[in-house]
C-alpha cells in the first residue's frame, strides 16, 4: 500500500526518523523503521474510514465549490431568450450578420466586445450569418451551466470540450477591437500591422493572466484577472491608450519599434547579436544567452533566435521587474541547473559578466563576497546559501536584486538613488500609481514621437 509523502509530513517522529534513514544513520534499522511505518499506515487507513460520511448524511451538506460560477435563483432564462427573439426579428429573414452582433451581444447583458466570440460560438464564421435558432441553442446552453461571467466567456472562446483557452482562441475577438474600435481608426488602413497588434495583445494577456505558465488560461485565471473588466471598458473608453493593461496601441507600438530597431534584416527573428544591442548593451552577455537559450533549447547556439512573441516578454520583464510573472522570468532564466533554487554559483555565474562590464567602464566592482552580503541582506532567504522564487517575491526589492547582477544601467541608477527619496515620492504622489514599464511605454513613446517629428522636419526642409 502506498501512502502520500504529504501525510508522512504530518508525522514529525516518523519524518525525523526517515531522514536519519536516508543518511544511512545507523540508529535506525530497517526493521524497525518498518514495524513504525506499518503502525502509522494503519492510522491513516483508520482516519480514512472516520472520513467517509454514509450518503445520506452527505447530501445534508449544501454545496459550496461552484467552478463554474453560483447559479442564481431568481434567474429567469426564459425571459432572456423572449428579448432576444425579439431583438432577431428586427434582423432580415430573423438571421443576425457580424454588423448585428453589438446589439445581441447587449439584449444577452454581456460586454459589447463579446460580440464576435458570440457570433463564433453559435457558427457564424462559417455561414456569415447566425439564425434565431442556433444562436438561442447555443445561448441556452451557456446559461444554464455557466454561472458567472469569466466561465461564460471560456465557454464561447475555448475549443469544443475545452476547459481552457488557448492563444490563438483570442484572435477573433481581438481582431474585432482592431476593425471596430473608434481608437483604432488609423491602425486599420495599415492592414500589415494588424497582425503584430494582435500578437501583442494576446502576449499580454497571457503574461498577466496565465499565471500557470501552461499556455492555457482557465476560468479560475480569468477570475483573478482583470481580463473582463478591460475587455468591458472598451466600450467606455473611446482613447484605447487609457487602457494600459493590453489594448493600448501607444504600449504596442513602442514594443514594436523596439523589436524593428533591433531585428536589423526584418525577418521577425532576433538572436544574440541583436539582443546585445538592447539599451547599448545594458545586459551583460551570459544574460543574454539565457533569454535566448531558454526557449530554443534544442538548437545548436548559432541558430538560436528569438520571435517577435518571446519579445514581447523579454522587454515587460525587463522594464518592470516588480511583478509576478516578471520575477519568475527572470528567475526561470538565472536557474542554470533547473534545480528550482538560485545558487551562489548561479549568482556568481551572471556577476562575472557584470565585473567585466563594470571594468570596462572604469568602475571597480564589489567583490563577489561583499556584493552577496548586499544581497543576501536584501533577499533574506529562508534557507542559508539558497535563494528560492518564494524568497524573491517576498522580499519586493527582487528589481535591485535582478539589475545587480545582469543590468548595468538599472544597477548603477539604483546605487545613485538615495533609498529615502524613494519613500518619499511614494508618499507624496497622488492618483493611481504608475508601474515600471508604464512609466518607461510613457517616456519611449514621447521619445519616439519626437524622433519622427524630427525626421519629417529633416525630409520637408
Ligand atoms: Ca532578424
Ligand atoms: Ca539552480
Amino acid at each position: 500500500m502506498m501512502i502520500k509523502d504529504t501525510s508522512l509530513r504530518q508525522d514529525p517522529d516518523l519524518r525525523k526518523e526517515l531522514a536519519l534513514l536516508a543518511r544511512g544513520c545507523d540508529l535506525v534499522f530497517p526493521s524497525r523503521f518498518k514495524k513504525r511505518l506499518k503502525a502509522f499506515q494503519q492510522v491513516q487507513v483508520q482516519a480514512k474510514k472516520e472520513d467517509l460520511l454514509p450518503p445520506a448524511l452527505r447530501e445534508t451538506i449544501p454545496r459550496f465549490y461552484f467552478p463554474r460560477g453560483c447559479p442564481k435563483l431568481n434567474y429567469n432564462i426564459d425571459a432572456v431568450i423572449a428579448r432576444i427573439e425579439n431583438a432577431f426579428t428586427e434582423f432580415e429573414n430573423e438571421k443576425a450578420t457580424l454588423e448585428d452582433m453589438g446589439k445581441v451581444a447587449k439584449v444577452c447583458d454581456c460586454p459589447f466586445y463579446w460580440k464576435v466570440p458570440l457570433f463564433c460560438a453559435a457558427g457564424g464564421e462559417r455561414t456569415g450569418c447566425v439564425s434565431v435558432h442556433k444562436f438561442i441553442a447555443m445561448w441556452r446552453k451557456i446559461l444554464q451551466n455557466c454561472h458567472d461571467d469569466a466561465s461564460k466567456f471560456l465557454r464561447l472562446l475555448a475549443k469544443p470540450g475545452c476547459s481552457y483557452v488557448e492563444q490563438e482562441d483570442f484572435i477573433p475577438l481581438i481582431q474585432d477591437v482592431v476593425n471596430t474600435h473608434p481608437g483604432l481608426t488609423f491602425l486599420r488602413e495599415a492592414a500589415e500591422f494588424h497582425t503584430r497588434y494582435v500578437t501583442t495583445v494576446i502576449q499580454r494577456i497571457f503574461y498577466t493572466v496565465n499565471r500557470s505558465w501552461t499556455g492555457r488560461i482557465t476560468s479560475t485565471e480569468i477570475k483573478r484577472s482583470c481580463l473582463l473588466q478591460n475587455i468591458a471598458l472598451l466600450e467606455e473608453e473611446e482613447d484605447i491608450n487609457q487602457l494600459t493593461e493590453f489594448f493600448s496601441y501607444e504600449h504596442f507600438y513602442v514594443i514594436y519599434c523596439k523589436f524593428w530597431e533591433l531585428d536589423t534584416d526584418h525577418d521577425l527573428y532576433i538572436d544574440q547579436k541583436d539582443l546585445a544591442r538592447h539599451n547599448d548593451d545594458g545586459k551583460t552577455s551570459s544574460m543574454k544567452w539565457q533569454i535566448i537559450g531558454s526557449r530554443w533549447d534544442k538548437k545548436p547556439h548559432k541558430e538560436r533566435k528569438i520571435g517577435y512573441a518571446d519579445f514581447v516578454w523579454f522587454l515587460i520583464s525587463e522594464e518592470d521587474k516588480t511583478t509576478q510573472t516578471s520575477i519568475e522570468y527572470w528567475f526561470r532564466c538565472m536557474d542554470l541547473d533547473g534545480d528550482g533554487v538560485l545558487s551562489m554559483y548561479e549568482l556568481n555565474y551572471f556577476y562575472e559578466d557584470q565585473c567585466k562590464k563594470l571594468e570596462c567602464m572604469s568602475i571597480e566592482p564589489l567583490p563577489f563576497e561583499d556584493c552577496l552580503c548586499q544581497l543576501l541582506d536584501l533577499v533574506k532567504p529562508v534557507c542559508e546559501g539558497k535563494i528560492t522564487l518564494h524568497d524573491l517575491k517576498k522580499c519586493k526589492m527582487a528589481n535591485v536584486f535582478f539589475d545587480t547582477l545582469f543590468n548595468i544601467d538599472k544597477y548603477l541608477e539604483h546605487e545613485q538613488k538615495d533609498p529615502f527619496s524613494i519613500q518619499r515620492q511614494d508618499v507624496e504622489s497622488d492618483g493611481p500609481e504608475l508601474t515600471d514599464w508604464e512609466r518607461f511605454a510613457a517616456t519611449e513613446y514621447e521619445n519616439l514621437v519626437a524622433e519622427e517629428a524630427a525626421n519629417d522636419q529633416w525630409n520637408d526642409g
